[in-house]
């Protein structure tokens, strides 16, 4: 039998393990990516090892998130990552050159290449063909340090694709199809690799769309063939010579398939607070809309902003509503302005905003209270606009548009489009806001402001682990929930006992005040415990206030690692009744803690209620070792001593 796409871009990496669903591999890095928000830590992580420059093919450090410059800690934080990519070998993409995922795209990305990033949202790059993966910092810090990267053979998913789009349809009602079939947890272990005909009508930026908002799947990535399309994309961005030509044999062997025929979809959306509390918009048309939102790096390409233009030429927004654009990149911006398409959207009454990430993090736009929001983003989680009462829906770029006019949420099948914009066959290429790194690095100082903190650093864990239960949550736990984003805590990523006071406290305020007194903590969480973003922070910060296990139905990917790679431990459930048998405060006890992990299972004493219960990890001998020595870099200092 033929070999899938990923199965040959894992085997040409493969370092250690073998190619088996559900096993430990490692696979070698051939670029990595970080943004500012993740990239601090990251980066201060990477310095701790002590090597003097990346070993990677290629890193580039992104400035796009922590752009609302409100005090001095962002701009520091942006001086820090310019000096230590100066000194490490690492481009710098500069605050105004765009979306990470986006440029990484326009600029960067090569077919069959593995990418690690820092952030979720990685998986963009598996529009041009790469195996593109999210990972926490540390993770990022090690590849960029010539380590491979450990992740869990995963399943790999065939997603046929028939047909072709209407032309008021768009590549997010693809993705939020997948997101209404297989739900926020039904990737996680996956990898979805599109094939079928429908592939070739669909260009880059439309399969970066999809790529990009698998990871609202939990998924550990998706994946596209490196194709025609391909070419001319790399071709338009003065690439052609990167190029290669990568597909599935056509006997293709996968793990499960699903069809989807793109002549079939409509116009869909997302509700509160999920992205896949999928509808058709049809079904909710008429909604009275606030807010509109068009941008992020799901939806911020040339193209779409083209799609968007042609519905507003000549309109103007609705006077109920607040329309907001953010362009995904500084060549996407530029095309923009130079063709007319920037007057168009100004002329209707857009909010034209910078090329960052911005409202998508909770970085300004925060809805009214009680505001219906509708953005072309790819998360919707409770808060994470920075209005904890707003509804925020995610559509495509054509919704988007038609409801701006409208005032109410409008199906863009009634705008009489009738082709889709197609892609140009030259993109405005200048990469003066890239800057290499320095010739001569030994001159180079790195520069560090008064919020840059230095990491804190966990210890190894007891032989008994008695610690109290400070929360207990419900399925679906988002890291937004665990550790928030927004204007306001965003600026103290590189400042762990600052971020640490605001850990959970969209749900409980009390809970890092507790957590302190505790000493020694444990989180209760239901299924896909940590969905959502890449950020060790959720990790850390709790770390920092005394969380020694987290005890759940089941975890999401990265966030999984991230525990461990802090020297928290992730454990399940055996039996997920006894989830029901936990309260808050309970006192919990694990003993013989070493012995017990070299077997499956644990026994957990509940010594308020004086029951016992059994839980299970799925630690490979690397990480449990990672995990009792107290976190990666414990582990990798007692293994270097
Ligand atoms: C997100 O979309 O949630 C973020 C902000 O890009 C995060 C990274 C972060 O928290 O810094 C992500 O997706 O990993
Ligand atoms: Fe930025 Fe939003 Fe994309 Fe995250 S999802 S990288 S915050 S645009």
């Amino acid at each position: 039998m033929g070999q899938n796409l990923t199965r040959k871009i894992i085997a040409a990496h493969l370092v250690a393990g073998e190619m088996k669903t559900g096993t430990e591999i490692a696979i070698r890095i051939d670029q990595t990516l970080t943004q500012d928000a993740t990239g601090t830590m990251a980066y201060l992580q990477f310095e701790a090892m002590g090597v003097p420059r990346v070993k990677t093919e290629l890193s580039v450090s992104y400035v796009d998130h922590n752009t609302l410059q409100t005090g001095f800690e962002n701009a520091d934080d942006h001086r820090f990552l310019q000096t230590v990519a100066a000194k490490y070998g690492i481009y710098f993409s500069r605050p105004g050159n765009g979306i990470c995922h986006q440029v990484h795209l326009e600029r960067f990305g090569v077919p069959g290449k593995t990418l690690l990033g820092s952030d979720s949202h990685t998986p963009t790059g598996g529009g041009i063909g790469m195996l593109a993966i999210g990972a926490g910092g540390l993770d990022v810090a090690v590849a960029m340090g010539g380590g491979p990267f450990y992740l869990t053979m995963p399943k790999v998913v065939k997603v046929e694709l028939l047909g072709q789009l209407k032309p008021y349809v768009s590549a997010k009602d693809v993705i939020l199809e997948v997101l209404r079939r297989l739900t926020v947890k039904g990737g996680v272990g996956k990898i979805l690799e599109y094939t079928g005909p429908g592939v070739k009508t669909l260009t880059v930026p439309e399969r970066a769309t999809i790529t990009n908002m698998g990871a609202e799947l939990g998924a550990t990535t998706s994946i596209f063939p490196s194709d025609e399309v391909t070419r001319a994309f790399l071709a338009a961005q003065q690439r052609e010579e990167q190029w290669v030509e990568l597909l599935p044999d056509e006997d293709a062997e996968y793990d499960e398939t699903l069809v989807i025929d793109l002549s079939a979809l409509e116009p869909l959306v997302a509700c509160p607070h999920s992205p896949d509390a999928v509808k058709p918009v049809r079904e909710m048309a008429g909604l009275k809309v606030d807010q509109v939102i068009i941008g992020s790096c799901t939806n911020s390409s040339f193209t779409d902003l083209v799609q968007v233009a042609n519905i507003l030429r000549g309109k103007k927004v609705h006077p109920d509503v607040s329309l907001a654009i953010a362009p995904g990149s500084r060549q996407v911006f530029e095309m923009l302005a130079r063709n007319g398409v920037l007057a168009d959207l100004i002329a209707a009454g857009a909010r034209i905003l910078e090329t960052t990430c911005g409202p998508c993090i909770g970085m300004g736009q925060a809805p009214a209270t009680n505001a219906v929001s509708v953005r072309t983003f790819n998360r919707n989680f409770y808060g994470r606009s920075g209005t904890a009462s707003a509804k925020v829906y995610l559509t495509g770029p054509e919704t988007a548009a038609a409801t701006a006019i409208a005032g109410v949420l409008t199906d863009a099948s009634g705008l009489g489009l009738t082709t889709r914009v197609e892609m140009p066959q030259q993109f405005l290429v200048d990469d003066s806001m890239i800057i290499p790194p320095a010739a001569e690095p030994d001159k180079v100082e790195v520069v560090r402001g008064p919020n840059i903190k230095p990491l804190p650093v966990n210890t190894e864990l007891p032989e008994t682990l008695q610690a109290s239960v400070l929360i207990k949550v419900e399925d679906n736990i988002t890291t937004d929930h665990i550790m928030p984003a927004g204007a306001k805590i965003l600026p103290l990523r590189s400042n762990i006992p600052a971020i640490s006071a605001y850990v959970f406290s969209q749900i409980d305020p009390t809970f890092a005040e507790r957590a302190k007194a505790a000493g020694s903590g444990v989180v209760v969480g239901g299924h896909n415990y940590g969905q959502g973003s890449s950020r060790e922070h959720a990790a850390l910060a709790p770390m920092y206030l005394g969380v020694k296990a987290v005890i759940a139905k089941s975890f999401a990917r990265i966030h999984h690692a991230n525990l461990v790679n802090f020297g928290i431990l992730p454990l399940t459930f055996v039996n997920e009744a006894d989830y029901d048998r936990i309260n808050r405060d309970d006192k919990l006890e694990i003993r013989n803690l070493r012995s017990q992990l070299a077997g499956e299972t644990l026994t957990v004493h509940n010594l308020t209620t004086g029951e016992t219960f059994m839980v299970r990890h799925n630690l490979s001998p690397r990480q449990i070792s990672i995990v009792t020595d107290g976190g990666l870099l414990n582990h990798t200092r007692k293994q270097n001593a």
